[in-house]
């Protein structure tokens, strides 16, 4: 490498995951290891994505990134461990018609620019949300592989976010495990994905993607696997109502820290509860079974809020309209005589709402229409996103 005026880019989208059997609690800090598995669905990039461009070149003269347009500090820890662990599996790369050439020992001395863009609508404030992403340790991940969380910008009133396609996983997924000719299978490339942040490992797979906790002490063998393939269960809508104008108190990363030092239910969940919830997940995700899989997500979602309500202090993600629309949810699935719509919240209080079909869908968005207005000053044609579909 002796020429400063080339620069090499890769360029790759990143979708995120919402779990329906959550990670929450770590076994190990330092490498992220969990301490029960999780199972999440992938959902489709061209609604909620990161687009992030990697560059290299012999002329930068420290690693930089952006966010939005606007310059990161990269000196994490997390983050230095990706990287660390990309450069050490970076390969040769030859571009002979520009006569560039980097060989292995290469990527030790060269540096990277990453730059990188959310696709949430501006108009509805999703997408102004660089200061919302507060937890810059995922963020700096999930520009590299995927990520594990969205979190919404937050506002007074709704955005309801359809997916109906499921996503299917490409090689242009890995940016920089693309620009470094990384030859890792996605699993292998999910163990150093998770070393930046846990649930960023689940999206290095489209569909339902189980994250192992895994046993070895190195963590070599907690990393993600795909559960059935892409298609296997597309009738399945998401809609992801963002409820609350702000943003969360307790990051993910300190509140599990916090639950497992203090919640005695966090153990109980960790050693009795979840191995069993794992099993009948997965039983009712191979069998496309509703009824069951709406049960698990919504009973999971519950309490790993009732984990965080044993937490001392105690944590609060969700708030009274998360409530309602629990309330609501149940009561519909009541009257119905089986489960319409799964709920699932995370560490904060939107609702991911899953339907069992695109009729199911539609009905769903209406009432929540009806029983949750938007603000009056929203334009609800800039965030409703893949509506076409239902
Ligand atoms: C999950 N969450 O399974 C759970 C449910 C939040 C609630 O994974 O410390 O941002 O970077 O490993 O991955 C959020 O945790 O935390 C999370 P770190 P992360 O999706």
């Amino acid at each position: 490498v002796d020429s400063k005026k080339w620069v090499l880019m890769a360029t790759a989208q990143t979708p995120t995951n919402i779990a329906v059997i959550k990670y929450w609690g770590k076994r190990d800090e330092t490498l992220i290891l969990p301490v029960n598995d999780s199972i999440s669905v992938t959902l489709d990039p061209s609604h909620l994505c990161t687009t992030t461009t990697v560059a290299v070149s012999p002329g930068f003269e420290q690693d930089r990134m952006w966010l939005n347009g606007k310059e990161i500090s990269l000196s994490g820890g997390r983050f230095q461990s990706c990287l660390r662990e990309i450069r050490s599996r970076a390969c040769d790369v030859e571009d002979k018609e520009k006569g560039i050439k980097i060989e292995e020992k290469d990527w030790e001395k060269l540096h990277v620019h990453i730059a990188s863009y959310n696709n949430f609508p501006t108009a509805a404030g999703l997408a102004s949300s660089a200061a919302g992403f507060a937890c810059l340790g995922n963020v700096q991940v999930y520009l590299f592989f995927s990520l594990s969380f969205i979190i919404f910008v937050f506002w007074g009133c709704y955005a309801y976010i359809l997916k109906v396609h499921w996503w299917k996983i490409d090689d242009d997924f890995f940016s920089l495990a693309k620009l470094m000719n990384l030859k890792e299978n996605p699993s292998q490339l999910s163990a150093i994905a998770r070393q930046g942040s846990g649930s960023a490992c689940r999206s290095l797979f489209g569909g339902f993607v189980k994250w192992i906790m895994g046993k070895d002490e190195n963590g070599s063998d907690s990393l993600a696997v795909q559960l059935v393939e892409e298609e296997h269960w597309n009738e399945l809508v998401i809609i992801i109502a963002v409820v609350s104008a702000r943003q969360k108190e307790t990051s993910s990363t300190s509140g599990m820290r916090e639950s497992v030092e203090t919640s005695l239910l966090l153990q109980h969940r960790a050693k009795e509860i979840v191995p069993k919830r794992i099993v009948k997940m997965e039983e009712a995700i191979k069998n496309r079974d509703f009824s069951s899989f709406a049960q698990l997500t919504c009973a999971d979602s519950n309490q790993f809020h009732a984990v965080c309500l044993d937490t001392s202090p105690p944590i609060f993600y969700m708030n009274d309209t998360s409530h309602r629309i629990i309330s609501y949810v149940e009561k519909w699935n009541c009257s119905e005589g089986s489960p319409q719509v799964a709920y699932t919240f995370d560490a904060g209080p939107n609702a991911v709402l899953i339907a069992r079909d695109r009729q199911v869908a539609a009905q769903l968005l209406r009432r929540l229409l009806f029983f949750f207005p938007p603000n009056s000053d929203t334009d609800l044609n800039s965030y409703v996103l893949g509506d076409k579909s239902i």
